[in-house]
């Protein structure tokens, strides 16, 4: 195979706080994940995209960035993360971290100068504002997470900028010096072995306080991201940059020979065969160039997951299950999200332990994003199913063990079991797929695609369907799938893989 590693990737969203505890303090961290990176091995994944480990305040959970160049005491030190890198380059894993540069924490030394003096140079990292008379904020624009996007520093009297909570202030990226640090911290975990990042917020960097809303995707982004791609081309092997850039259509103009590689952002879409077909064909349209395809999801840190919202239980897992054959099977990447290959459900947590900012700042309007970060069970009957011996930072509901990864392992028709076979056999089949797939016309409620030899096909319906198709069943969702005579049989909420190699 040609091309750069992370072409045809699946990737792998580790949460950090919530993969695995090392030392018994209910908070996942770096030496949790290292032993187990083995166990993402067998899964058949290529690389890992840790989630912002750095020291903080963890009022975003790491999104709130104290120091670029450190680990957070509670993850671990400078060390571990170097241990992690080495045994997963060992293991022939890539590792990713977050890059944060839409915003610090109000805890980072550029912030808190920034409010020691109204003259402190720092103040011109930040997007300050004089207070308008009334006492209102200087524009009408919002939070992301409830409330004013505008908050007033006591000391100065005048009002900061934060497109998200308010202890994270928005770096003002038309200082030219916030542009210079930033090629530093890129370069710091780049030489420490980072294969590439995540990179959070990545359309918004720049705006325009006096405009009327935050616009995202100025003109000068895109200088940005080609001076990264210049600083991360000097590394062997190669570095991948990926954005957070929400639509294909705008991840299109990022995704630039001299920008980034690639692009996640999640937007759920239902179980319903047309929203899909619109979905991949969008995507596929936007990002149909030699060497770029769309990378494809359906859970992530952010979002309630995938198995919940196709309806819960066995429902919702055997949807997930033909969801990810039918998302194996494009051309492109694949990110999963921790506990995706466990089947892992939404958590109802009590409001009493809910941590995000989102419940907090919309006074529990919101629900927010808790409920898809509890930590992984491990281990069946073991004290919080195997991740800690305290209760952990989120605490597990009642028969959370019941995936528990140990289970899971053991079991032949699991759903680990299902995405380690899934995940083999698209490598196998790779090397004979062209990056582009042929729609076959198919009955309302299914969908049907040809990748040369491979074909796929979905029932969303909750009915038995026959579509016709030549080739052996290679792998298939549903226990009573059948292909025979040129017919496959598709239970209800179900997909199949079919290999025509030899078929004619
Ligand atoms: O999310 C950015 C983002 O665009 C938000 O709108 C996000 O979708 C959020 O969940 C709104 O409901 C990134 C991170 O993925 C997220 O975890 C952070 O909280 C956010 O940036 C701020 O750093
Ligand atoms: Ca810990």
């Amino acid at each position: 195979m040609t091309g750069p590693w992370w072409r045809g990737a699946v990737f792998y969203e580790i949460y950090v706080r919530s993969f695995a505890d090392s030392n018994d303090d209910g908070i996942g961290d770096l030496p949790g994940i290292t032993p187990r990176l083995d166990y993402l091995k067998r899964l058949g994944v290529d690389a890992v995209w840790l989630t912002p480990f750095y020291p903080s305040p963890q009022k975003d959970h790491g999104y709130d960035v104290a120091d670029y160049y450190d680990v957070n005491p509670e993850y671990g030190t400078l060390q571990d993360f170097d241990r992690l890198t080495q045994r997963a380059h060992e293991l022939g894993l890539k590792v990713l971290v977050d890059l944060v540069p839409n915003h610090t924490s109000d805890q980072h030394r550029w912030f808190q100068a920034a409010i020691s003096s109204p003259d402190d140079p720092h103040r011109a990292f930040y997007h300050f504002a004089v207070a308008p008379a009334d006492g209102s904020p200087p524009n009408n624009w919002r939070s992301a997470f409830g409330g004013p996007a505008w908050e007033r520093d006591e000391k100065g009297g005048a009002w900061y900028l934060h497109l998200f909570a308010p202890e994270q202030p928005d770096l003002n990226w038309w200082n030219p010096e916030v542009r210079t640090e930033f090629e530093q911290i890129l370069k710091f975990w780049l030489d420490r072995g980072a294969d590439g990042y995540r990179i959070d917020v990545a359309s918004a960097l720049f705006k325009r306080p006096e405009s009327p809303s935050p616009a995202r995707d100025l003109p000068e982004v895109h200088d940005v991201y080609r001076r990264w791609r210049n600083l991360a081309d000097a590394y062997r092997p190669e570095r991948v940059l990926v954005g957070e850039i929400f639509g294909s259509q705008r991840q299109a103009r990022y995704i630039q020979p001299d920008q980034l590689n690639l692009a996640f952002a999640l937007i759920p879409v239902p179980w319903n065969a047309n929203r899909w077909k619109r979905w991949i064909e969008d995507d596929m349209h936007a990002l149909h160039r030699p060497g770029v395809a769309p990378t494809w999801d359906l859970s992530n840190h952010d979002v309630i997951r995938h198995v919940t919202r196709f309806g819960g239980g066995s429902l919702g897992r055997r949807r997930a299950r033909a969801a990810l054959l039918l998302l194996l099977g494009l051309p492109g990447q694949v990110l999963l999200f921790q506990g995706d290959e466990l089947g892992l459900e939404e958590v109802d947590l009590p409001p009493e332990a809910r941590q995000d900012p989102i419940f907090i700042h919309t006074q529990g309007r919101y629900l927010g994003r808790d409920g898809c970060r509890v930590p992984l069970p491990w281990l069946k009957g073991a004290a919080n199913a195997g991740f800690s011996a305290v209760e952990p930072w989120l605490p597990m509901p009642p028969g959370w063990d019941r995936s528990a990864v140990a289970t899971e392992e053991a079991s032949a028709t699991s759903m680990l079991t299902f995405y380690k076979r899934a995940i083999a056999l698209r490598r196998r089949l790779s090397p004979w797929l062209p990056p582009e797939i042929r729609w076959v016309p198919a009955k309302a409620g299914t969908l049907v695609y040809r990748r040369e030899r491979l074909s796929v096909a979905c029932n969303f319906q909750a009915r038995l369907v026959r579509i016709p198709v030549r080739g052996r069943l290679a792998l298939a969702t549903a226990p009573l799938a059948r292909l025979k005579d040129g017919w496959l049989t598709l239970p209800p909420n179900s997909a199949a893989w079919v290999d025509s190699a030899g078929a004619g």
